[in-house]
C-alpha cells in the first residue's frame, strides 16, 4: 500500500456491550471485546487505521459521528435499536458524507416487522445483515475496496 492509511470508525449502538452475556441464539456468544479484537486484526490486515466505539446513548453516537468529520475516510455502523428510530443518527451520517457501511449481526428482515425498517440503509453504501460478527469484517473489506478506488 502507498500513501497514508485510511482512518475508519466502527460504531456499535445500544446494548451491544451485552454481547455474549444474553441472547446467544440471536447474537452469538462472542463478547464485544472479542469482536473488537477481530475487527482490529482485520483492519491491520487491510492496512486501515481502525477505531471502535460503543455507546448506549443516541447523542453520544451523534457526537462521535460528527467527530469523524474531516478525520475518518469511512464509517462502519451497527446502530442497533437506533437503526429503526433515529433520524438524528441518519442526519449525522449524511452530514459527514463519507462512505457508510451498515452492519447487523442478525438478519433484521427475518425478525419482527418493526425491525424491517432502517433509517440508515438508504444513506449507507451497503448493508450486511445476518452474518453475525463476520459482517463487521466483510464491511471493512468492502470499505477498503471503496477507499482504494476513491
Ligand atoms: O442484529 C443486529 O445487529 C441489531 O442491530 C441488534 C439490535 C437490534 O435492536 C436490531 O434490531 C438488530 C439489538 C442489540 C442488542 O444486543 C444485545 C446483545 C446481547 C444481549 C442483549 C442485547
Amino acid at each position: 500500500m502507498t500513501g497514508q492509511a485510511h482512518r475508519v470508525l466502527v460504531i456499535h449502538g445500544p446494548n451491544l456491550n451485552m454481547l455474549g452475556r444474553r441472547e446467544p441464539g440471536i447474537y452469538g456468544s462472542d463478547s464485544l471485546a472479542d469482536i473488537d479484537a477481530r475487527i482490529m486484526d482485520e483492519g491491520k490486515r487491510l492496512g486501515l487505521l481502525v477505531e471502535t466505539f460503543q455507546s448506549n446513548h443516541e447523542g453520544a453516537i451523534v457526537d462521535r459521528i460528527q467527530g469523524a468529520l474531516g478525520t475518518c475516510a469511512g464509517i462502519v455502523i451497527n446502530p442497533a435499536a437506533y437503526t429503526h428510530t433515529s433520524v438524528a443518527i441518519r442526519d449525522a451520517l449524511l452530514a459527514v458524507s463519507v462512505p457508510v457501511i451498515e452492519v447487523h449481526l442478525s438478519n433484521i428482515h427475518k425478525r419482527e416487522s418493526f425491525r424491517h425498517k432502517s433509517l440508515v440503509s438508504d444513506v449507507a453504501q451497503a448493508t450486511l445483515a445476518g452474518f453475525g460478527a463476520q459482517g463487521y469484517l466483510l464491511a471493512l473489506q468492502g470499505l477498503a475496496r471503496i477507499l482504494s478506488q476513491a
